[in-house]
């Protein structure tokens, strides 16, 4: 299997944490594309992801799979033993729930405000991302402010569980995870009210998959 990425990113992070949690870091060339030169917007990237974002697995057959909850579940399942997207069909409900919160709620906002309302990742850039419509800076900082109010909300949900979908660690705690750390690499920090969001993140950042991803 291929994954084309850029080493140090939030969401290619992503993927090199289950990667590492499933034991699968060497059954994987990484293949690397070049975001601040606008690579993954060109017609040959395009092909392999019409959405121009990475990451993107490419599977020993030729099938490219973007959007890190499909990769996530395809390695995930390759052994027979899901331990990151739920084996109970509750389980994989409340994992997925909690996911798509951690995006809208999170990393989304997050990734908006970065592109919209600062330089984000620079000249080659910008085309892509900053369409000089009136009110695209408010509109980010708004976005920021959303990604704020995110991180009350799971530090809620920290509060009476010990991970973000429940009593298991799951692709939902990787997600606010790298969520956080895009949120970090934005400037925008997590409120000191929220303490059991901080307890966690501490508590994940000690695992082993998060500490060497592949
Ligand atoms: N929903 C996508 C997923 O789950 O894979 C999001 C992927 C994504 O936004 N990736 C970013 C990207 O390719 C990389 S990262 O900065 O978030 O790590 N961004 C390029 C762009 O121009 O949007």
């Amino acid at each position: 299997m291929k994954v084309f990425d850029i080493p140090g990113f939030p969401n290619p992070l992503r993927i090199r944490i289950v990667l590492a949690e499933k034991g699968l870091a060497s059954s994987v060339e990484f293949i690397k594309v070049d975001l601040p030169a606008a690579e993954h917007k060109q017609p040959a990237f395009l092909k392999i992801n019409p959405l121009g974002t990475v990451p993107v697995l490419q599977l020993d057959d030729g099938t490219y799979l973007s959007e890190c909850t499909a990769i996530t579940e395809y390695l995930d399942h390759l052994d027979g033993d899901p331990v990151l997207t739920g084996k109970t069909a509750k389980e994989k409900g409340v994992i997925h729930m909690m996911q798509k919160r951690a995006e809208s709620e999170l990393s989304d906002p997050v990734g908006f405000y970065f592109h919209h309302a600062t330089p984000g990742l620079g000249a080659a850039l910008q085309p892509y991302k900053s369409p000089e419509w009136e009110g695209r800076v408010e509109w980010g900082n708004r976005q920021r402010d959303k990604a704020l109010a995110g991180m009350q909300y799971f530090d809620q949900v920290l509060r009476s569980q010990p991970y973000i979908a429940g009593e298991q660690f799951s692709m939902a705690d990787i997600t606010v995870f790298a969520g956080l750390i895009f949120a970090g690499f934005a400037s925008i920090q997590i409120p000191e009210s929220c303490t059991a969001l901080a307890a966690w993140q501490a508590k994940v950042q000690e695992r082993p998959s998060v500490k060497n991803p592949a």
